[in-house]
């Protein structure tokens, strides 16, 4: 059986790859446009360079989509630049100008997604190359580096260094590693069960 791949996200939000021992032959790479999705490719016959290559693409087009910074991609369309801003829970409807403007207007932080102005707000880390990640919006600019790729500290003065392409290359070989020995332990099994029936036929 040879080294399978499959999606373990298909929002658009979080698209990553890990190395599976699947016994399906079937591979899955979502490929998107700046606007969302495109479709869904199966292939069962990619292999892992280009299946990588892919990840990369999806990640890298779905990080320069503009929205407001702490927004995730899924979000986007909740914040139309050219509307007046509803808060998500109605409660009030402001100029798109006071979004991000490191005041809070909205009870539930909708107005903040990029400023640390809310209280239970969320940050959105992008995180190109790695996992995305929501983080409390009391940790943007507190000058600790939360997301991989630092941008969570865009005014704190932190010089955060963008890490997130060796986090994702280990967890892509920390995957690749643990489907091989879960590859081999099934193998091993096999054998042992192959020997234990002919036993069970020779008796
Ligand atoms: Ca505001
Ligand atoms: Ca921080």
């Amino acid at each position: 059986m040879s080294d399978k791949y499959d999606m373990v996200d298909k929002t658009i939000d979080d698209v990553y790859c890990r190395l599976v021992d699947n016994v399906s032959d079937k591979v899955e790479v979502l490929l998107f446009s700046k606007t969302g999705r495109m479709g869904l490719q199966r292939n069962s016959n990619l292999n892992k360079t280009l299946l990588i290559f892919s990840v990369f693409v999806c990640e890298t087009i779905s990080s320069q989509v503009p929205r407001p910074r702490g927004v995730s991609l899924s979000r986007a369309s909740l914040y139309p630049p050219d509307k007046d801003f509803t808060c998500f829970d109605g409660s009030a409807t402001m100029p798109f100008s006071k979004v991000n403007d490191d005041y809070c207007d909205c009870y539930d932080a909708s107005d903040e997604p990029g400023t640390a102005a809310c209280p239970h707000g969320i940050f959105y880390c992008t995180n190109a190359g790695y996992k995305p990640m929501n983080i409390p919006s009391n940790r943007v600019n507190d000058g600790i580096c939360d997301c991989c790729d630092g941008t969570d500290e865009y005014a704190s003065g932190a010089e955060c260094v963008n890490n997130c392409a060796e986090l994702g290359k280990s967890a892509r070989e920390a995957a690749q590693l643990r489907a091989e020995l879960v590859k081999a332990g099934r193998q091993v099994r096999a054998e042992m069960s192959q020997k234990g029936e002919s036993a069970v036929f020779c008796t």
